[in-house]
């Protein structure tokens, strides 16, 4: 009785160590002090930073001594015995994986320490202070001037711990373990197709914030009604009850008071007359000011509604189709993990080149950025879980894992209006387990927001008596609002000269997206359109694929697999993949193959047409 007692007590104290705690909001759009740069590191491939020599974590015990790394310690002098040093040791570049930064790490999965040493401007002790990372792979241990703040697994999420108790003016240090070991219990698990880039890939920022302050908000159009905004505000801190806080939409000459309850929380609900609706074809964002009595953030939100009729998707009422392409999160001419507003333009300036309307973010949230500028590009985006191939789906902590990094994507990008579908998982293996795992997923998300749509790339398979027959046949195709399903035939098994004549038997009443259909090419290898690996093969696959898919009476939208080349562990086959999956409509370095102008040309035709 007493042991538990004492453990309990430990493991409340530990609490705040343990969690990040809930995420603030709109980072983006507030003024922070960045600590991107140059940040020192030191490869530890036995863990002997974390663990001491009997296999205990360091950061578990009292008196970790010198070996431990987050103590930021070096030899004070010629005697003294400490076995490493962050300022003597090289440094990289943050955000930005360590793969693509130094030769020696291009294979490495493992631990890296990082640590950057910093001021804080305008340091003022009445303030909370936060710090946020826009995302670390995969798993991070965060320690400010030698304490423990949390510790947060999942790469593609953004996270954030209090530091206000540790911190001090002057001479600060944080100091991240950063671990991308993969794992079969984890998400995504052991076998992906893209590279295990690792490190601390995107921004990492410092915010002074109020004692009370606005922690997170949604505001958007209803589902139904559309002359109601509606949403809520969440203030965090002593202060939080019963406190007044405004929303202005200047241009809709908007200036609505409320007060929030006990818990902080503020319920939103403002009637509007006129609207402009954010829609691909008039990107129209509004500034929308949220006021407290001691913080003010602004926003540029788009309103519009989002959903589905029979077979159809409609955009604000009308019917939309979706041009689409599937991107990873990589720049490929730089070569390593897309972060910047400067990779976004890149990308999505291809997929606006395309004729595209809208893009797949495959296979794992993409930095922010991507979605702020669709926001702005008038690019409709499908957003993914990790959850991948196969995972392990009896397993309730890896269950735990998916919903998290679901929860933390859902929580960044709730008001941008460019997003319109969540994704579930992609490619998943069918079974009773794996069924309820992403029906949980799904009844979450519906929870958390119900102004999207749901969907998951699943997968076709021709019927036995008639190959030319292609089927859905998976019971997660009656859960989701709209049924897509990655598809190859031509490349995986079937002839691509059959192409023409294959159908699909699908008789439900719901939007299809195919979410996947491609072929590898090695740009600039040119042959007869029968050799795999030519321009002119994917090009043809391209040609007979796409008027087949048009035949399908529900489809609502594509997204071919890929827009550029990307690195994958799992494509070896010299000398056309050398490390790339080819599957691009792009090279690696930047040209565009024959297949690239097809699809333009399809999608350009399609917009004359409607
Ligand atoms: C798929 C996967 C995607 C792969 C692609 C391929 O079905 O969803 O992640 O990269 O096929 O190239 O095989």
């Amino acid at each position: 009785m007493r042991k538990l007692a004492i453990t309990s007590l430990i493991l409340i104290l530990n609490l705040p160590l343990l969690f990040s705690g809930n995420l603030l909001h709109n980072n983006y759009l507030r003024k922070g002090m960045s600590l991107n740069g140059r940040w020192h590191y030191i490869v530890d491939m036995y863990e002997t930073g974390y663990y001491n020599y009997r296999w205990q974590p360091h950061d578990g015990s009292e008196n970790p001594g010198a070996g431990a790394f987050y103590l930021n310690m070096k030899p004070k002098d010629k005697m003294d015995l400490v076995e490493y040093d962050f300022d003597a040791s090289p440094s990289m570049l943050v955000p930005g994986d360590w793969n693509s930064q130094e030769e020696k790490l291009f294979y490495y999965e493992g631990t890296l320490w990082y640590k950057k040493s910093f001021d804080v401007d305008d340091y003022d002790n009445s303030k909370r202070y936060y710090l946020h990372f826009g995302a670390v792979n995969y798993r991070a241990d965060v320690y400010v001037n030698g304490k423990k703040l949390g510790t947060h697994k999942g790469g593609f999420t953004p996270f954030n711990f209090e530091m206000t108790h540790v911190l001090r003016a002057k001479d600060n240090f944080v100091v991240v373990r950063v671990d991308n070991k993969r794992a079969a219990d984890e998400v995504p698990t052991l076998n992906t197709d893209w590279w295990n880039y690792g490190g601390i890939t995107r921004d990492v920022t410092v915010y002074a914030l109020s004692k009370t302050f606005i922690e997170d908000y949604s505001i958007q159009l209803d589902k139904e009604n559309n002359k109601l905004l509606k949403g809520y505000i969440q203030l965090n801190g002593k202060e939080n009850a019963n406190a007044k806080v405004h929303v202005k939409i200047p241009e809709l000459k908007i200036n609505k008071g409320f007060t929030s309850n006990a818990n902080g929380k503020v319920e939103v609900s403002i009637p509007v007359r006129k609207l402009d609706y954010w829609s691909d074809t008039n990107p129209k964002l509004y500034e929308v000011n949220i006021e407290s009595d001691s913080d003010a953030i602004t926003d540029k939100i788009g309103f519009r509604q989002i959903s589905t009729q029979g077979s159809d998707i409609l955009l604000n009422g009308d019917k939309v189709f979706l041009k689409g392409i599937c991107i990873h999160e990589e720049n490929v001419m730089r070569g390593g993990r897309a972060y910047s507003m400067e990779d976004a333009k890149i990308l999505l300036g291809w997929a606006k080149e395309l004729g595209c309307n809208f893009v797949r973010l495959a296979h794992y949230p993409h930095n922010e950025n991507m979605v702020r500028l669709a926001d702005e590009l008038g690019l409709l985006v499908w957003e993914e879980n990790p959850v991948y191939w196969t995972i392990q789906w009896d397993n309730t902590e890896t269950y735990k894992k998916a919903e998290t990094q679901l929860k933390e994507l859902i929580s960044r990008d709730k008001n941008r209006a460019s997003v319109i579908i969540w994704s579930m998982a992609n490619e998943t293996p069918q079974s009773n387990a794996r069924f309820e795992f992403l029906s949980k997923l799904a009844e979450t998300t519906r929870r958390l927001d119900d102004t999207r749509l749901i969907s998951a790339a699943l997968e076709d398979h021709g019927k036995q008596e008639n190959p030319n027959s292609m089927v859905v046949e998976d019971k997660f195709a009656d859960v989701v609002d709209v049924l897509s399903f990655n598809q190859y035939y031509g490349w995986y098994g079937g002839d691509i000269e059959n192409i023409k004549n294959i159908r699909w038997e699908i008789d439900m009443d719901k939007p299809i997206i195919i979410s996947e259909f491609g072929a590898g090419a090695l740009q600039g290898f040119h042959a007869d359109s029968l050799t795999r690996w030519s321009e002119e093969f994917q090009d043809l696959l391209y040609r007979e694929t796409l008027p087949t898919l048009a035949k399908i009476p529900q489809l609502s939208g594509i997204t071919p697999w890929i827009l550029a080349d990307f690195r994958s562990p799992r494509r070896m086959l010299i000398p056309y993949q050398n490390g790339w999956n080819r599957k691009g409509l792009i090279s690696e370095t930047g040209n565009r193959k024959k297949a690239f102008f097809t699809l333009q040309k399809f999608y350009s035709e399609l917009g004359e047409s409607e």
